[in-house]
């Protein structure tokens, strides 16, 4: 069990009011970890490093980028190098299966040496000029925003880190990274990585801490340029209302109820699996989560008994003793998501599998919960209307293509979807026809470093990974040269 501290310009140190935090393991409620708990104060102060940093220092955005991406490309391999730590303090802290956390630290690794690599890529462009300007060359060019905000929350904690520090320092910026309380664990370790390959000081801050006292500041200052953020769309809703006050630039990657329209023509054992895949991966703490199944009426019945067979087999344990799935991440998730449970049943859903904790064995005090199947949904039921973000599924038939599509954008949320049939027409209608930042044909939930990731709706705005992901982070000058300087 380690103590971990903030690292602002440079230096680690305690939380300026000395406060702390215990971290908890969810498989058994042990303390693994005992971090700073920072407040406003903390906070202003790494804004303040980032500030100098960018604005008077200037050693980060002016270094060349072979340079900088020399330097991305050392975390890559260190983020390499420390896999099997960084994959056991996220399978600890999260309660993610261990091989799930190898799989997002090799991820983490990967995005770093993307972007490393698309910073050696032409960006801007030259344009023509109009009659009557005289001789004039005109172009674009890419630069830093500058000050920007990072809030991440803990479902994939270094991966998120990942997502937007990576992209961030790519174009230049200085950076304010606040984790989520629940999970900063390997996040000190990436600063820890940060530190020994020589990032200028001020250039990247950490603050631990809860997301009222430490991340609110970042959303509030003037001196931050840029905040992005996933999370939950009500903090997202705060965070949007807070950057008004000096109109930064705010990116948010926000909630879901995603769709997964299964056809009577689909491969039904395929479709199982990608649906297992889409709502039980990572306890269904995904923000993509199929969580509703939309399924053609005719296939209903053999696909339920099949799903649900597959649910029960499934093994249930301490991430690290590698389950299919481990345990929620906390006390107060487990609470809320057996609450979303509870109303569905009021409300008239039928409980096909799971709908309790499971405490066997070595699973009695941590925070475990059954995969759970709700069939005979209605999209007027919670159920099928709020993001549980647990393991469990609604499923709701169709008759035809336009209801499924219909049912699919009936959700204020618009982050992802599948469809599944044979017929790849259809596939592509529906497709097109979906009102989400993120679609599957025939799969589900597979995420690429490379393609843009965001959503649609109340699910937020801007993107994360891919070119858009960089461009996110950068602001676009235009440059016009007279090529006949005297008078006009
Ligand atoms: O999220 P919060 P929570 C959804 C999911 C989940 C629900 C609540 O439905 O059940 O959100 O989870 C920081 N100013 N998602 O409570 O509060 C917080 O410290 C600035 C979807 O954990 O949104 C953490 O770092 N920051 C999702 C981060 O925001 C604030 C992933 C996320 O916490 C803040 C996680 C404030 N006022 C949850 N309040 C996804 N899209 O992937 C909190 N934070």
């Amino acid at each position: 069990m380690q103590s971990r501290q903030n690292y602002i310009n440079g230096q680690w140190q305690a939380a300026l009011l000395g406060q702390t935090r215990d971290i908890l393991n969810p498989a058994n409620g042990d303390v693994i970890g005992v971090v700073a708990d920072s407040t406003a104060e903390d906070t202003l102060q790494a804004i303040a490093a980032a500030k100098h940093a960018f604005y008077q220092q200037g050693d980060w955005r002016h270094m060349s980028g072979p340079r900088r991406a020399d330097m991305l490309y050392r975390i890559a391999d260190a983020i390499r190098a420390r896999t099997e730590e960084l994959a056991l303090l996220d399978c600890l802290d999260n309660g993610k299966p261990l091989r799930e956390a190898r799989c997002d630290i090799e991820d983490a690794a990967a995005c770093f040496r993307y972007y490393a690599g698309l910073i050696g890529k032409p960006q801007g462009g030259v344009y023509e000029v109009p009659d009557g300007f005289g001789p004039m060359h005109a172009y674009s060019l890419h630069e830093p925003v500058g000050v920007c905000g990072l809030i991440t929350p803990w479902n994939y904690p270094l991966l998120m880190a990942t997502w937007k520090l990576a992209p961030a320092l790519a174009a230049g910026n200085c950076v304010v990274f606040k984790p989520s309380e629940l999970t900063p664990l390997s996040s000190v370790v990436l600063f820890e990585i940060f530190h020994e390959v020589g990032l200028p000081a001020g250039t990247a801050n950490l603050v631990l801490g809860s997301g009222p006292a430490a991340g609110q500041p970042l959303a509030d200052s003037h001196d931050v340029d840029m905040i992005t953020f996933t999370g939950s769309t009500r903090t997202g809703q705060l965070i949007a209302r807070a950057a008004v006050g000096n109109l930064k630039r705010v990116g948010l990657e926000l909630g879901g109820k995603s769709p997964n329209i299964i056809f009577a023509d689909a491969d039904l054992e395929g479709a199982v699996e990608w649906a297992m895949i889409g709502v039980f991966f990572n306890q269904g703490q995904v923000c993509s989560a199929g969580s509703r199944i939309l399924i053609e009426a005719s296939l209903k019945d053999r696909f339920v008994a099949r799903l649900a067979e597959r649910a029960n087999a499934m093994t249930i344990g301490p991430g690290v003793s590698d389950p299919d799935m481990g345990p929620l991440v906390s006390a107060g998730q487990l609470e809320k998501v057996l609450g979303f449970i509870e109303r569905a049943k009021a409300e008239g859903a039928t409980l096909v599998c799971g709908g309790q904790r499971h405490t066997d064995g070595d699973c009695a005090r941590g925070y475990f919960l059954r995969p759970t199947i709700f069939d005979n949904c209605r999209s007027d039921m919670e159920i099928c209307r709020e993001e549980v973000f647990g393991p469990v599924v609604a499923i709701q038939t169709f008759s035809d293509e336009a209801e499924a599509i219909r049912l699919a954008n009936d959700t204020p949320y618009g982050l992802a979807g599948g469809v599944f049939t044979t017929d790849g027409a259809r596939a592509l209608r529906v497709m097109k026809a979906l009102r989400a930042g993120v679609t599957w044909i025939n799969c589900y939930n597979p995420t690429f470093n490379e393609a843009p990731w965001g959503g649609y709706k109340m699910s937020g705005y801007g993107r994360d990974l891919g070119v858009n992901g960089l461009l996110e982070y950068q602001q676009v000058k235009q440059v016009n040269i007279n090529l006949q300087p005297g008078p006009v």
